[in-house]
């Protein structure tokens, strides 16, 4: 019988060793991607966020890393095991939401479907390049009237002999403006087919989306396809239903799952270093019970949401995964990271709404991971509908 550790030795910054359900491999990339962010990321992305633009070089260094579509096999990928990936994504969303988001677009939304749906001239042609960075894709599903419901979406594609003709447009499109590649999800005849097209085909452009308050670092754009010609070997041959973008979507959503716990760890440590400093009333803040209440709240959710997603990244990684599991995740990851942020935002006080400091750059992000990926509501439908069998949608 082992005897207990002895009383208020337990780590506030990992409260239930977490730490000792990773592998050796796994604590290293976590290491290996927490200094990359620290060197690189973290000393910059006030200014990029404020400036709104993260340099595209950026990917080309989380390329090398070999982060991009990391669990994908073969073909220049990493064939790294889902909780690898979703350990990534926690270490990149500490830093912000929006390099996630790109890493997440990359390799969820735009090199996951070319291998799962691809043909083998598509994956040999798209999908190494991809694997460094040296190409950027995105992935159009939104339209401006079809978001929730993406099935209501216009855009279409048609058959003209060899090749199809696609018009339509897309909206708040992730890494659009720079992307060299776009998986354009559109209506066909037979059914809804995805498309690979260059960026730079006649007829198609991606006109950038000003004015965001939220995931500035991640560049956004509309899509716009007027006449695209595109041969039919640009169309991804293996799938010609929603289960083709939905498909993707699950996988990005996993990522989400993790990574809204790093946003809510940068929060709260923070949060927690700034109220043992703050002194107010003769002592730190930290010695209130008001603040000690938040504190206690938030290292609880931090917890119990990394080990939700560690359970799912382990059930994904034995091929049991269900797309409704990974909407509990980025259901309850995000509420609860949004909900965080906003705790350690006020534990801050006037400095929490400055740029110095991470937590209000993290709150404004998480509205937008609250709403992206399919939105709160939509996800409380998708568990409802899971434990009702009752489809609530419309
Ligand atoms: P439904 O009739 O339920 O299903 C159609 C087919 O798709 C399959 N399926 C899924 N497969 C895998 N993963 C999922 N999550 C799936 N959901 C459905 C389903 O089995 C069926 O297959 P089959 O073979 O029988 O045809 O489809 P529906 O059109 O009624 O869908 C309902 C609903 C509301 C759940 C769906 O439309 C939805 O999820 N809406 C939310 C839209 C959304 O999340 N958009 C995200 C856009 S991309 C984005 O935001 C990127 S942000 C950047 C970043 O990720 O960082
Ligand atoms: P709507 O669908 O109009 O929803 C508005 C409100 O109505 C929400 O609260 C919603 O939950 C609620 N609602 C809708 N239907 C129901 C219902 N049945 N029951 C109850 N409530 C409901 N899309 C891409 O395809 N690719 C990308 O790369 C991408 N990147 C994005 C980046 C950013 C910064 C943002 C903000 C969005 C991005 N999106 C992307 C789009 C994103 O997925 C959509 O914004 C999201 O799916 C919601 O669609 P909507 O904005 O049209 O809202």
């Amino acid at each position: 019988m082992h005897n207990p550790a002895p009383h208020g030795q337990s780590d506030p910054h990992d409260f239930l060793e977490i730490d000792r359900l990773y592998t050796q491999e796994e604590r290293m990339l976590r290491d290996t991607v927490r200094r990359f962010s620290s060197d690189r990321i973290l000393p910059n992305i006030a200014d990029w966020y404020e400036q709104g633009a993260t340099p595209v070089e950026l990917a080309r260094e989380i390329g090398k890393l070999g982060l991009l579509g990391m669990h994908l096999e073969g073909y220049g990928c990493a064939g790294a095991s889902s909780v690898d990936y979703g350990i990534a994504c926690l270490e990149l969303e500490a830093a912000d939401s929006g390099i996630r988001s790109m890493v997440s677009v990359q390799g969820s939304l735009a090199m996951f479907p070319i291998w799962a749906y691809g043909s083998e001239e598509q994956k040999q042609e798209w999908l190494p390049r991809m694997a460094t960075g040296e190409v950027i894709g995105c992935f159009g599903l939104t339209e401006a009237d079809a978001g929730s419901d993406p099935s209501g979406m216009r855009t279409h594609a048609k058959r003209d002999g060899d090749d199809w003709i696609i018009n339509g447009s897309k909206m708040w499109i992730s890494n659009g403006p720079f992307a060299d590649i776009a998986v354009v999800w559109a209506r066909t005849d037979d059914g809804v087919r995805g498309f690979v097209i260059p960026t730079d085909t006649p007829g198609f452009s991606a006109p950038e989306i000003k004015g965001k308050l939220s995931l500035r670092a991640s560049r956004t754009s509309e899509l716009v396809l007027d006449d695209v010609r595109v041969p039919d070997g640009f169309r991804l041959p293996g799938v010609s239903s929603m289960r083709g973008p939905l498909s993707c979507l699950s996988e990005a959503r996993y990522g989400i799952a993790w990574g809204a716990m790093g946003a809510a760890r940068a929060c709260y440590e923070t949060a927690l270093a700034y109220a043992k400093e703050r002194v107010q009333f003769g002592k730190p803040i930290a010695g209130f019970q008001l603040t000690q209440a938040k504190l206690v709240d938030m290292m609880v959710a931090i917890n119990r949401g990394t080990l939700v997603a560690l359970h799912l990244g382990r059930m994904k990684d034995e091929g049991r995964l269900t797309p409704e599991q990974v909407s509990f995740g980025k259901f309850d990851n995000v509420r609860n990271a949004l909900a965080i942020a906003r705790q350690a935002r006020s534990i801050l006080g006037g400095n929490g709404i400055t740029l110095e400091y991470p937590v209000m750059r993290h709150m404004a992000n998480l509205e937008t991971v609250y709403t992206y990926e399919g939105t709160n509501e939509i996800h409380t439908l998708i568990l409802g509908q899971a434990i009702t069998g009752q489809a609530a949608f419309n």
